[in-house]
């Protein structure tokens, strides 16, 4: 069952920029940064408020490593923006599961390593009315679910 917004994933050129924008507009601090060489981004998150399943809603500043990563191709063909959005759950495998048997592609067989020891799967924009959708099992939240 999805929980909650885990992030929205924002497409920038120059991740450093574009984190000080967020701070100087809107006072977000970096809570988090990562080099995520399997997905080819450079990304920081930004805490916007936790969540009672152990989890939190982050913006997610997405720069790329190399110019064929999902995201450098996605800037190269729409500039700077939103990329994707991704929901919360405390079961991606079973969550994933249930979403591809209702007809909608999962990208990820298995789910992939995500930011901060997250577990994500990605869904076809194509098939999320050109959405691109992705599921995160925070650390936090596997934890929570599994003292109950
Ligand atoms: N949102 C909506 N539509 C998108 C999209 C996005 N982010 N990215 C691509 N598309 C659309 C394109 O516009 C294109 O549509 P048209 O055919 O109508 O022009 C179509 O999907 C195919 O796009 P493409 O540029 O040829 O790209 P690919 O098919 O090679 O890849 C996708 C698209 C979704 C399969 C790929 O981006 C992917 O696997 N994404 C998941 C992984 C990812 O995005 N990782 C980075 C984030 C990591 C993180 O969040 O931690
Ligand atoms: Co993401």
């Amino acid at each position: 069952m999805l929980t909650r917004i885990d992030h929205i994933g924002i497409a920038c050129r120059d991740l450093d920029a574009t984190a000080e924008f967020y701070r100087a507009t809107y006072g977000f601090e970096v809570f988090h940064t990562e080099v995520n060489e399997e997905q080819g981004v450079r990304e920081a998150m930004l805490m916007v408020n936790e969540t009672s399943d152990g989890g939190a809603t982050f913006l997610q500043l997405l720069e790329p490593t190399r110019e064929d990563s999902p995201v450098g191709k996605w800037l190269a063909k729409n500039g700077e923006g939103v990329h994707h959005i991704a929901f919360g759950t405390p079961d991606v495998e079973g969550d994933s599961a249930e979403i591809r048997s209702k007809g909608v592609r999962v990208l990820d067989a298995e789910p992939r390593h995500g930011t901060m020891d997250s577990r994500i799967a990605f869904l076809h924009p194509k098939d999320c009315h050109g959405v691109l959708t992705e599921l995160v099992e925070s650390a936090g939240a596997a934890r929570a679910a599994a003292e109950g």
